[in-house]
């Protein structure tokens, strides 16, 4: 079998004993490393003086991992410029928020050919690449360069942005053409595949061929849709670790008969808490039967903030909750609480099992791994109620959920109440399907329908080469 070479900005090799802090994405990516043995190469997260292109290798929990150090400028520039402040916020539609800095994308460049330089020893003939995500989509490029010539991948785990918007990116054609050096480029949604298709066609002159393959740039690529999933059954299992247990109790010893409503979030502003958050506010000046019985727990772990939008978030989320909870609270009853801090995923699969309503109204996501994880969670006797976002990846597989637009506050609060008062058996009708879903659409299938597909498009390839 062909060795797999994963790489990624970051890399997190779960180990065993913390299985129940490792996300899904590290799980899945880990396993395939240890069955089809390989490395998988990142940035260790440090900054040094001056880059070496040294590498450090060591075995975490029987997977190859291999890491370099970046400069810092390279960190200022590549990281938290280009990857966090030009593609993060643009491909997410927020060209409000987008930094077309052009040291930005020296940078990004820059070190996608340093990333080139020190993988490239490490990857034999026979192996197979695969790349993830924004940090690094001009890495299939440099490793052509460099003589790579075996089958190589991307994923993107973010939404590919409208044509009208990546116009609005300097040198937006060279970061496509980069995706052009991949056999295989992979997205969630059919819906991020068509915007790409979209800017192929009409931006870029390219032409879709009768096997479906794209051709432009003088190069033809596969490009289709792997929707991302999670590590259910093992999601499930969690639920009964006594540290979950002891987390739901906890939870529901604290409602005192009240129903809860839940979200979980990177503090980020494609995730729509701000919106959520009015939403809420505007279910109990309206319905005034669920003050008092209802409470909202919101976790929003801090991320990216070193980054300027995300400090600006973070001021306003927190004058948000202090007004909410200043309006509407009492002396025995808080409505909002709202946690900047992280948990372990069993902890957090007892809590979406303590929660009526699943709260997650991302403005523009992906996927979005906790829609899944929080039905993952329920109890099939007597579920919740998934209130999810259409501008969600997960939407368009999630289609029993409560789908909502979180830009409008009455829409999203007559959900709520929707949710909060529906009967048992359409909350079950609702469920059963989601969860066949989220069981049977799982980590494990994404990752093998891809690197699937992978040896399928490079040996296509090759046989066009030798024809
Ligand atoms: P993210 O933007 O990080 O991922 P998401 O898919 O929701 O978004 O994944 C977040 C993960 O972190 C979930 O597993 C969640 O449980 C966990 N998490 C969040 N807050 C937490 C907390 N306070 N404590 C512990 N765990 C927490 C990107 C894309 C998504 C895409 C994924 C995978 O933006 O759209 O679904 O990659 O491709």
């Amino acid at each position: 079998m062909n060795r797999l070479i994963v790489i990624s900005n970051r890399v997190t090799v779960p180990k065993a004993r913390d299985k129940a802090q490792a996300g899904g994405l590290a799980m899945a990516l880990a396993a395939a490393l240890r069955e089809y043995r390989g490395v998988w190469f990142g940035w260790s997260g440090k900054s040094v003086p001056q880059f070496t292109g040294q590498i450090s290798m060591h075995q975490s929990n029987g997977v190859t991992v291999a890491l370099t150090d970046l400069e810092e400028a390279d960190v200022q520039e590549y990281y938290n410029g280009y990857a966090n402040k030009t593609l993060w916020p643009l491909f997410h539609y927020r060209n409000d928020l987008t930094a077309y800095d052009r040291s930005f994308n020296l940078g990004y460049q820059r070190v996608n050919a340093r990333f080139a330089d020190t993988v490239r020893p490490l990857i034999d003939p026979d192996d197979f690449v695969w790349v993830h995500d924004y940090h690094l989509i001009p890495l299939g490029r440099e490793l052509r360069q460099r003589g790579v010539k075996g089958p190589l991948g991307f994923f993107l785990h973010i939404p590919w942005p409208a044509r009208q918007l990546l116009v609005t990116l300097p040198r937006d054609r060279a970061l496509v053409e980069a995706l052009f050096s991949y056999d295989l480029v992979g997205f969630h949604t059919e819906e991020w595949l068509d915007a790409f298709v979209a800017y192929v066609l009409r931006e870029a002159g390219g032409t879709v061929l009768p096997d479906g393959r794209l051709s432009c740039f003088g190069r033809t690529i596969r490009a289709a849709v792997f929707p991302i999933g999670i590590d259910a059954s093992n999601f499930v299992d969690m639920l009964q670790t006594p540290d979950s247990i002891r987390a739901r109790e906890r939870v529901e010893r604290s409602l005192n008969g009240r129903r809860m409503i839940i979200g979980v979030d990177r503090l980020d502003y494609s995730k729509g808490l701000e919106e959520r958050f009015v939403a809420y506010e505007h279910l109990l000046a309206t319905r005034v039967r669920h003050r008092r019985d209802v409470f909202m727990l919101q976790i929003a772990t801090p991320s990216r903030g070193d980054v300027g939008p995300y400090q600006n978030l973070r001021a306003k989320l927190d004058a948000l909750a202090g007004r909410i909870n200043g309006g509407y609270a009492d002396v025995d009853w808080v409505p909002l609480r709202y946690v900047n801090r992280a948990y372990r995923r069993d902890e957090l699969a007892g809590m979406f099992r303590a929660a009526q309503v699943g709260f997650i109204t991302p403005l523009r996501d992906g996927m979005n791994l906790v829609a899944k994880e929080y039905i993952a969670a329920q109890d099939p006797e007597d579920p919740g109620v998934l209130v999810l976002s259409r501008f969600a990846g997960a939407a368009l597989q999630m289609k029993e959920a409560l789908i909502v637009n979180p830009f409008s506050r009455e829409e999203m609060a007559d959900a709520l109440d929707r949710a909060l008062t529906m009967d048992l058996a359409e909350r079950k009708r609702r469920f059963e399907p989601l969860m066949h879903s989220v069981m049977t659409e799982d980590v494990a299938a994404w990752r093998d329908n891809f690197v699937n597909a992978l040896r399928e498009a490079a040996e296509v390839r090759v046989q066009s080469e030798v024809a």
